[in-house]
């Protein structure tokens, strides 16, 4: 067999995108959207990202086998939502495994709901309701050095998180604000003991840039769109994100896991497809970006394929940029 090297497709056998990994029980598990052509022409409120189920898969080395586990969650058989299990993310505490996913209920609003098991692989037990005080798209669970798991979501346009500026679902309000105004930040709040419910109010966060000013509305190349996820490198946090129309993951650091964050730069240049989306994990002393592309549908947006490469940080702290195109650093 041909030696696999990194950047590689995790697997080709179905299209696997937003691929949220985690280190559990020794192993390295991705909990990957996965991607049907459903014949829906594409529109900014992304339609025609119209998935039924998830699956799970793992692998012990980043250049070794990957494992899919089968269908840890279909959309039928949770009571509460109608379409589209977008990206989804799972953490563990005592002997369970949650998995936190977003779907549109009956009437057509992203909710985030919750589902249990007793292993990593899945199958995922739904619970009956979606959870209370969470709303939009892209769950990521970030465990704290203390035990304490924060859960950070939130996707304009289409993941309709501006619905929500006031509180309450307004489905009025246009896709983002414009101008000299701050951008929408993602929400972050503390997980209840029992994991199933957010313990307090979400806060939105704010994304500086390094002059201590909000990242503007109209920043379209740093401003926040989707797909926020949360590690922590040397003590400090670091927010990585999508920005959406513009096609880069990009990063921002803070103390505390609420933030304030300030901009530091770009992970990856845009790839091939659309959207862009990932996560960030530690394995056997080295860390790993999990990102997806179209290349392997011919650059269809809503058939995307899972990727991993490694991730290179500097002496202070800043992430070597990664090419879009090859997955490799841009620079020696
Ligand atoms: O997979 C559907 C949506 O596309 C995700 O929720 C977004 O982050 C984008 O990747």
């Amino acid at each position: 067999m041909a030696e696999i090297r990194l950047p590689r497709y995790l697997v080709t056998h179905m299209y696997a995108a937003d691929p949220r990994a985690h280190v559990f029980e020794g192993k390295i598990y991705v909990y990957p959207s996965h991607d049907i052509d459903a014949g829906i022409p594409e529109n900014d409120d992304g339609d025609h990202f119209a998935m039924v189920d998830y699956h799970v898969l793992s692998l012990e080395d980043v250049t070794g086998e990957v494992t899919d586990h089968g269908v840890a969650l279909r959309l039928e058989d949770v009571p509460w939502a109608a379409k589209q299990l977008w990206s989804n993310d799972v953490a563990y505490k005592n002997g369970t495994y949650y998995m936190y996913f977003p779907a549109k209920d009956h009437d057509g609003v992203f909710r985030i709901g919750v589902a249990t098991s007793s292993s990593p692989a899945g199958p995922f037990t739904p619970r009956p309701e979606p959870m209370k005080r969470a709303f939009s798209i892209d769950p990521a669970v970030f465990e704290d050095d203390d035990g304490t798991h924060y859960m950070y979501f939130g996707g304009i346009w289409g993941g309709q998180l501006q619905r929500w500026e006031k509180g309450t679902y307004d489905p009025t309000v246009p896709p983002e604000p414009s101008g000299d105004r701050p951008a929408l930040g993602p929400r972050v709040a503390r997980l209840a003991d029992d994991m199933l419910e957010l313990a307090e109010e979400p806060r939105e966060i704010q994304i500086l840039d390094p002059s201590g000013e909000p990242i503007k509305a109209d920043d379209h190349d740093r401003r926040f769109f989707e797909a926020a996820w949360m590690h922590k490198y040397q003590g400090t946090y670091y927010l990585s994100y999508s920005t959406g129309d513009t096609h880069k993951l990009v990063y921002a650091t803070g103390d505390n896991p609420y933030g304030p964050f300030t901009y530091r730069g770009v992970i990856l240049t845009p790839v091939v497809g659309w959207t862009t989306h990932h996560s960030i994990v530690e394995y056997k002393g080295k860390w790993y970006l999990f990102y997806h592309d179209s290349t392997l549908s011919g650059g269809k947006t809503p058939l995307r394929s899972a990727k991993v490469t490694e991730l290179h940080y500097r002496p202070d702290g800043s992430i070597v940029t990664l090419d879009g195109m090859t997955g490799l650093p841009l620079e020696e």
